[in-house]
């Protein structure tokens, strides 16, 4: 390894340290989170071969169940995170409730944890990127009680980290702690996250819009209207832009951190509150973006200032550059409402 890398192990560590009252916890957890996503990166690499190992419900060449990967992940973060003992309870999309981790230790954890284990997971059988995201909190219930609802209902305004991993080309890590975003790229020889995108800025603005014009006819106005500019009048301008959808929330969000866009998921007919979870998906990338510069809303307003009332409550969800956000904005309150 070149004498210049820094690990995610060291990263974390060296951060630690802008941190006088730190008490290291936080580390051990981002640890915790490190280590499930090498095991199930090691996973999601082997599923290309699921035709020869045996798919998700069957028995795979060594004999073991095949368990669905999103489950699979979702097993492992919670493990990891249990076996720490820094975090009292975790919220994911795939469970119905919150869990609440009993182990002496965990009872006396300062964290709660919300995550997406898996989020895009029916893309892994076309070969397109998926990605696990995750947001920390502060418990606000005493340490040592039991962790309550009101431990995962807090504004994303609160987090004190979030991030996301990206299974792709190269496996990525990208978190932030309030002290920018940083990318830690997998190295698969020797098993180690390694820095390579250190304090990643969005453009202000950029060229890539991206959103699922397959749902247009029941887009609100402002939407539609949004995108007639993008289509339109941008190239008029002299400024044409492109249309990039990928279907992987991660994905999308991570092409347009480095190049600079907007992502658009607006309210549609079969979501008329919206696709996307506010506290597992929107709110840890929503404190991402702003961490790197730019702009996360629901059309109308900071996704962070939202007071959530459920855990697997849904919004639209505008994020991207922050020029391009304030447009989009600006055209929905032009058109107030949905159609
Ligand atoms: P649609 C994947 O299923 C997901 O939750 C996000 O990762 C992605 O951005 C969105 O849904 C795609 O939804 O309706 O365009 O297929």
């Amino acid at each position: 390894m070149a004498e210049n890398m820094k690990t995610l192990g060291e990263f974390i560590v060296e951060k630690q340290l802008d941190f006088p009252d730190a008490s290291g916890s936080l580390s051990q957890l981002l640890g915790a989170i490190r280590l499930a996503a090498k095991v199930v990166n090691r996973e999601i690499n082997k599923a290309g071969l699921v035709d020869i190992i045996g798919s998700a419900g069957q028995e795979n060449v060594q004999g073991e169940q095949q368990q669905k990967l999103d489950i699979y992940a979702n097993d492992k973060f919670k493990a990891a995170m249990e076996a720490r003992g820094e975090v009292c309870g975790v919220a994911s999309e795939e469970e119905d409730d919150f869990v609440a981790f009993n182990n002496t230790q965990s009872k006396n954890g300062k964290y709660i944890v919300l995550m997406d284990p898996l989020d895009g997971s029916s893309n892994i059988d076309v070969n397109v990127s998926v990605g696990t995201i995750f947001s920390i909190y502060k418990r606000v219930s005493p340490v040592g009680s039991e962790v309550t609802e009101a431990d995962f209902l807090q504004p994303g305004r609160k987090q004190i980290a979030a991030g996301y991993v990206i299974y792709g080309s190269s496996t990525m890590l990208v978190y932030s702690t309030g002290n920018g975003v940083h990318g830690f790229t997998l190295d698969p020889s020797i098993g180690v996250f390694c820095l390579s995108h250190q304090d990643m800025k969005i453009p202000t603005d950029g060229k890539i819009y991206s959103i699922n014009e397959g749902n247009y006819i029941k887009f609100p106005e402002g939407v539609k209207r949004y995108i007639k500019f993008c289509q339109q009048e941008a190239p008029e301008q002299g400024r044409p832009y492109t249309s990039r959808y990928i279907g992987s929330l991660v994905s999308d969000f991570h092409r347009n951190l480095l190049k600079g866009g907007i992502f658009i998921y607006p309210t549609t007919a079969s979501a008329p509150k919206g696709k996307l979870r506010l506290l597992y998906e929107c709110n840890p990338m929503a404190f991402l973006m702003e961490q790197a510069g730019g702009k996360a809303s629901d059309g109308f307003s900071s996704i962070l200032d939202i007071k959530p009332s459920e855990l697997h409550q849904r919004t639209s969800f505008f994020v991207g550059s922050t020029n391009m956000v304030n447009t989009a904005e600006a055209m929905m309150a032009d058109f107030s409402g949905p159609d």
